[in-house]
């Protein structure tokens, strides 16, 4: 179980505890309990790519920010039915724009997409992006492989990061202030590139970001806002955009969420539960 599931479960024993000890009617723990557990995240933006009859049809949809006429649609591999996204190896990027959202302590957002990572033996140019592009593009968060070997900004060891280490590791971009630009997410443990898919994820609090890969910490508490709410994400990417000579992917459901979290959840709950003692007593 991850460290913040852990947390997460602890948080809501202890609301069920205080609830418990305050409340009289078992079907008023059990709102609170509803409420907890039951509330999901909410889907900001979601796409598997299988509903494009053509590539013509791709192309409508995701048609911001296009590099090199855009992803090819493909049935060459798929993480979800029959479709995904092709880089291949030359310059390619499909955007779209979605609703504005910021993610915070109380509500982090996720941003995640399956990657099909096709060799390691040699540097790849290929990653998807989210990005603050409106009304300029103030922050542009990126995750997936790269060739960047004079990016010094290994994290955990300081240490200058190899040819490598890129290809063992993947890597992420915070790419304006207070970011510290590409960086490789190596924390123990994360899981190493290998040929197939994988998800990449960043989750974004208040002013830092976590990266996990396949769902595992990859690097954390990276600064990506100066303040609460200053970023504010309207537009996705797909491909790099840059030339990837070494080896296509291909990316496929690419999804936005926000998560709130069981305190958050639990406030509004007991809120609902005053709520209704008053109005029971009234
Ligand atoms: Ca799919
Ligand atoms: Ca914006």
């Amino acid at each position: 179980m991850k460290a913040g599931e852990v947390l997460r479960r602890q948080r809501v024993a202890e609301v069920y505890q205080r609830a418990k000890s305050t409340m009289k009617t078992t079907s008023v723990l059990v709102g609170v309990l509803g409420l907890t557990f039951g509330v999901n995240a909410q889907t900001v933006f979601y796409d598997n790519f299988d509903s494009y009859a053509d590539q013509a049809a791709f192309n409508a949809v995701w048609n911001v920010g296009v590099a090199g006429g855009g992803l090819i649609l493909s049935t060459d591999q798929a993480s979800s039915g029959s479709q995904s996204v092709q880089q291949d190896l030359t310059a390619k990027a499909s955007g779209i724009d979605i609703t504005p959202v910021s993610g915070w302590d109380g509500a982090p957002l996720e941003w995640s997409f399956r990657f099909y990572d096709s060799t390691q033996s040699a540097n790849l140019r290929q990653f998807a992006t989210i990005r603050d592009n409106a009304p300029a593009l103030a922050q542009l968060v990126a995750i997936g492989a790269y060739n960047d070997t004079t990016l010094t900004k290994n994290l955990i060891t300081s240490e200058p990061v190899t040819a490598a280490d890129l290809n063992t590791y993947y890597a992420a971009r915070v790419a304006f202030s207070p970011g510290p630009n590409w960086f490789i997410l190596n924390m123990d443990g994360v899981p190493t590139r290998s040929t197939g898919w994988h998800e990449l994820k960043a989750v974004f609090s208040d002013t830092t970001v976590d990266f996990y890969v396949d769902g595992v910490l990859g690097m954390a508490g990276i600064e990506y806002a100066a303040a609460a709410g200053a970023v504010t994400f309207d537009r996705l990417t797909v491909g790099s955009g840059l030339s990837s000579a070494n080896g296509a992917a291909f990316y496929d459901d690419v999804k936005v969420t926000v998560i709130p979290e069981p305190t958050t959840l639990a406030l509004l709950g007991l809120g609902a539960l005053a709520f209704l003692g008053r109005a029971r007593r009234e």
